[in-house]
């Protein structure tokens, strides 16, 4: 368990703000209020196993380059283990409070299920020691549905019911050790639940199968007692050509079409949003207006590119946007700002995981300030107010609770020369907006 893998590393400090110290907090204070609540309760980050750990950084056209000296990069139970040791020592050191994983993560897959739950079991085990003796805290857990040449046309949305049966079991067992492990939630990510051709695909019995095990997940959830929610992670595309899953409105029409509505959050990821043709605020103005924001995957990407890259969110424009709409929806219960972010492979120095996770880190705590501060001001809001002050009469109410009619409206319609057009006052909305960044 003791582990000093970062051994050139400390717990990083806590420096000013105008600081010329590399590696410190210049923004995020754990402790510091902001509308009466801490900025680690505000926050609650997280980083993920599969990229801080798991990833060599490789790409389609070269090898894996990141160096982890503590990764013999053998799937011997040991590894494990002292991998996680790894990690949790990464997460003091980074002053991170929570993490997220996938089962095959953390332990290796073998030739049976019954055997990859068996060693499963054994780095859980680790794992809950190493939770107990830290304080850190499971986000979230998932089931990895998509890495096995046995999922290449989907897991739920397979063709063949013995890959759907085994994703099931798989995920049953994914879900009992999130809830041995205390996780606060569990994603579903479809990683291929989708097709990447029509000329071979049922779609309606595809999504009807992926309803049911939904279903019966939310039943087995019950069943078990496990109190954590379940994330919908939306995504439009990559690995397939098309998901299911594909942004918040197609996500909240399929939950809404199969009866799942009440059993589901969504977790939104920056990166995704984008894929899909919208903003990361985009995604969650969606899931604010219809009560689902649940958890944020932080990350960004390249505009010019068009692939998930994942990068660390460090722009403070951005994150101040998605912290406006994270407050506005009343800030995470059971989610929070999971890093679903790598390196670039050039950063393959193993401190060039607490540089991109503390970049990410201060990038949300000014976001954080800066949306409270805008709020605290008061103009942008007082301008949607006004922009709006048309409905707050008679007519409004009537309309907006549903009781109009067509006739009534013609009857004042019918006649009128005038209608009073204002200005959106776009440039001077983000004009304000820069104010504060
Ligand atoms: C991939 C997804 C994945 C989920 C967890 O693009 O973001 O990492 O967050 O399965
Ligand atoms: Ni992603
Ligand atoms: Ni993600």
């Amino acid at each position: 368990m003791p582990s000093d893998a970062f051994p050139e590393i400390d717990i990083v400090p806590f420096v000013d703000r105008t600081s010329k110290e590399p590696l410190g907090f210049r923004h995020y204070r754990p402790d510091e209020l902001v509308e009466g609540k801490s900025m680690r309760d505000h926050m609650r980050f997280a980083s993920c196993y599969w990229h801080t750990m798991r990833n060599g950084l490789g790409d389609p056209f070269g090898t894996p380059t990141a160096r982890m000296p503590w990764d013999d990069g053998s799937d011997n139970i040991d590894n494990c283990l002292r991998r996680a040791d790894a990690f949790f020592e990464f997460l003091r050191k980074c002053r991170i409070d929570f993490y997220c994983f996938h089962d095959r993560d953390i332990a290796p897959e073998r030739s049976t299920l019954a055997e990859s739950n068996a060693d499963l079991d054994r780095v859980v085990d680790h794992f809950a020691a190493l939770s107990q003796a830290t304080g850190k805290k499971l986000l979230w857990g998932t089931a990895c549905l998509f890495a096995h040449p046995r999922y290449l046309s989907g897991a739920a949305t397979s063709p063949r019911i013995e890959v759907f049966t085994h994703a099931a079991a798989q995920v049953k067992k994914a879900i009992e050790v999130t809830h041995r492990l205390g996780g606060d939630g569990y994603v579903f990510w479809g990683g291929r639940e989708g097709y990447t051709t029509l000329l071979n695909t049922d779609m309606k019995r595809e999504r009807e199968h992926l309803a049911h095990f939904l279903h019966m997940a939310v039943e087995f959830k019950r069943s078990i007692g496990f109190k954590g929610q379940f994330f919908i992670e939306p995504k439009p595309r990559e690995p397939s050509v098309h998901q299911y899953d594909s942004d918040t409105a197609a996500c909240l029409a399929f939950l809404r079409e199969f009866g799942l509505l009440p059993h589901f959050k969504l977790n939104i990821e920056t990166n995704h949003a984008t894929l899909a043709g919208h903003t990361v605020e985009h995604e969650l103005a969606a899931c604010r207006a219809a009560g689902v924001l649940g958890s944020v995957d932080a990350n960004s990407g390249t505009e010019h590119c068009g692939w998930d890259t994942d990068e660390f969110p460090t722009d403070p424009r951005l994150t101040t946007k998605m912290m406006l709409e994270i407050l506005a929806a009343g800030g995470f219960t059971q989610g929070g700002l999971n890093f679903d972010a790598k390196r670039r492979r050039e950063s393959f120095e193993p401190s060039d995981l607490f540089h991109a996770h503390v970049a990410g880190m201060d990038a949300f705590a000014r976001g954080l300030k800066a949306a409270a501060a805008i709020r605290a001001d008061g103009r942008i809001a007082d301008f949607v107010q006004r922009r709006y002050a048309s409905w707050n009469s008679e007519l409004g109410r009537r309309i907006e609770s549903g009781d109009a009619t067509l006739e009534e409206l013609e009857k004042i319609a019918l006649h009128r020369i005038d209608w009073p057009i204002e200005s959106g006052r776009q440039e001077m909305l983000e004009h304000i907006l820069h104010e504060f960044i």
